[in-house]
């Protein structure tokens, strides 16, 4: 398996708006991001992942992108830009962006030259259509609800939106645009920026022909029907040989409808296309039939086998993605641990889990420091498209809206979105004005500047964790098997190769768990746990105990 940087790497996902604030305005900044880079790099992490931070009118929070070469005034403009990218390679980080290239805003130039007629030059840049029985040309949803495309009065035809009305896709048939994309990704490069996350990029290449969705589940019409297009993996290699490969850099691509069987054909070293994909398969675990605001159990077994399933479709020529959330997701505490008795023991668990794995580990801002779900008491605390939009069609359907303000809780985007917690005063130190999207109340007793006040906090046991796996490069390239798959407490593999071997446990339950096994415990010697417990059998774990032993013998 060949070495790199970037498989080595932790990254630390920052979503802007929500980081740090200077200007009182509400919003986080580029300067704020800029005061907090010590911080930053003093969890160990080697890259910046950084959530767009373009001209945008903020239809979906800068996923709507008016000018790909502008940095949003809002964040501080260019020349604050210039200033983060600087410092970040003075302190030795990197700094990976966010490219939103399925669509533009439609307030894009593009856009709005392509809307005025149907000769415009710029036309064929977005995906237009005649309508059909006096609707649109396809019964195809928008991923926040509603029909997938909008009808422009003014050239009586419809134009492609996956996303929101505001997010029109281009159309990646006409080279043109390719081009243009291109250029973008290398007046980037040419900066210094050390590589991109492509956001929904299965989603660029449409289906040859456009035809009615005849699946129930929406799941099925993306699956089906809107990912993995006919000329993906064209369309990404071309981009690979025209621009990524000159450079030293790393890429990511993020999409729906990426899974275990297609995978590597996106990362596969020899065919040239990214380095890394994101898959949701452990994201959309609980969805139920009516996705994600119709949520089911989690299942262990079932999320474990996530993990073995991916780590075997891409040991041969790929390369994974390690991450249990990001800006779109509830928190990784209040989801896949317990936020309340085990709030810290948990915490610690999940971030063990993800540095040792084998892949390029990813954590969000504020997992750091266990930040959890809010639940805030009314829908007009929410802010984030998704939720609105699931909320509108739920509330059209007669469902109980009590109901569904408990399932908002739990699955809103926003959950992810609110204030970093830097402290107990007003606003966690977010801000000094009033932040865009309301402070979790639980800031007083999660924030930094307590957790940085005791040894065995959850921020300072992910220093120790990440400082761990760099010691250990077993645990980043070295071979992965998941024992008793199917036991529904605890989650326990091996990793090793020629020179080590660990053995990694976690008891992800409320209750005491024996790993029952013919290992013998003789031959291993406890390397950290997230528990100081008393001295005891290293097969017996305390709830939500996690251990990393080392063979020994
Ligand atoms: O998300 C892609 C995506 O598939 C989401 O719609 C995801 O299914 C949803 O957020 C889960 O709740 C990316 C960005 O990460 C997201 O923030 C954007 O809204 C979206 O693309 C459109 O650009």
């Amino acid at each position: 398996m060949s070495r790199n940087w970037w498989k080595e790497s932790v990254v630390y996902q920052i979503y802007p708006r929500s980081f740090k604030d200077t200007t009182g305005d509400g919003i986080g900044d580029i300067p704020g991001i800029i005061e907090k880079l010590d911080y930053v790099k003093s969890l160990g992490v080697d890259v910046i992942w950084l959530c767009p931070v373009y001209e945008s009118p903020n239809d979906d929070n800068g996923y709507d992108i008016s000018n790909y070469r502008k940095i949003s005034e809002d964040f501080g403009g260019q020349e604050a830009f210039e200033t983060l990218l600087d410092q970040i390679h003075k302190k030795g980080l990197k700094l990976v962006m966010d490219l939103v290239a399925n669509h533009t805003s439609d307030e894009h130039f593009w856009f709005k030259e392509s809307k005025k007629s149907k000769d415009s030059p710029y036309r064929d840049y977005y995906i237009w259509r005649d309508g059909k029985n006096n609707g649109p040309p396809t019964n195809w949803m928008s991923f926040f609800n509603g029909s997938a495309w909008e009808y422009d009065k003014d050239t009586q035809q419809y134009y492609l939106h996956y996303f929101t009305k505001k997010q029109p896709d281009l159309n990646w048939e006409n080279p043109k645009v390719r081009r243009e994309i291109f250029d973008v990704i290398e007046y980037w490069f040419k900066k210094g920026v050390d590589g991109f996350r492509m956001d929904v990029i299965s989603l660029i290449s449409k289906p040859d022909v456009f035809e009615d969705s005849h699946y129930s589940k929406f799941q099925d019409t993306i699956l089906n029907i809107y990912a993995n297009g006919p000329k993906i993996h064209q369309y990404l290699h071309e981009m690979n040989q025209e621009v990524l490969s000159k450079f030293d850099i790393m890429t990511v691509g993020e999409g729906p409808g990426i899974d275990v069987q297609n995978g590597l054909l996106y990362v596969n070293e020899k065919r040239q296309e990214l380095n890394m994909v994101f898959h949701f398969d452990h994201l959309f675990i609980d969805c139920g039939e009516g996705g994600k605001y119709d949520p089911i159990p989690y299942d262990l077994p079932k999320f474990k086998k996530v993990f073995s399933d991916w780590d075997k479709a891409l040991k041969n020529g790929g390369w994974g993605s390690i991450f249990l959330g990001n800006h779109d997701f509830s928190r990784m505490v209040s989801r896949f641990g317990n936020d309340r008795k085990y709030h810290e023991t948990s915490a610690k668990l999940l971030v063990t889990l993800l540095l040792t794995m084998r892949g390029t580990v990813y954590i969000y801002q504020g997992d750091e420091i266990g930040m959890t779900n809010v639940a805030y008491p009314n829908i007009g605390y929410y802010n984030d498209v998704e939720t609105l939009n699931a909320w509108q069609e739920a509330d059209k359907n007669g469902q109980d809206m009590n109901a569904f303000l408990t399932i908002v809780h739990a699955q809103s985007r926003d959950n992810a979105r609110t204030p970093m917690q830097w402290n107990d005063q007003r606003n966690s130190g977010f801000t000094d004005g009033e932040p865009w999207l309301s402070v979790n109340p639980n800031y007083t007793s999660i924030n930094v500047a307590s957790q940085e006040t005791y040894e065995d906090s959850i921020l300072n046991y992910y220093r120790d964790i990440i400082q761990f796996r760099k010691e250990n490069s077993v645990l980043v390239y070295g071979n992965y098997e998941c024992f008793q798959q199917e036991h529904p407490e605890l989650f326990v593999y091996r990793r090793w190769d020629e020179t080590a071997e660990f053995l990694i446990l976690h008891n992800m339950s409320d209750a005491p768990q024996e790993f029952i096994t013919e290992l013998n415990a003789e031959k291993f010697k406890l390397c950290k746990t997230n528990l100081d417990a008393i001295t005891q059998e290293l097969f017996h774990l305390h709830p939500w105990q996690a251990k990393i032993l080392v063979r020994a013998d």
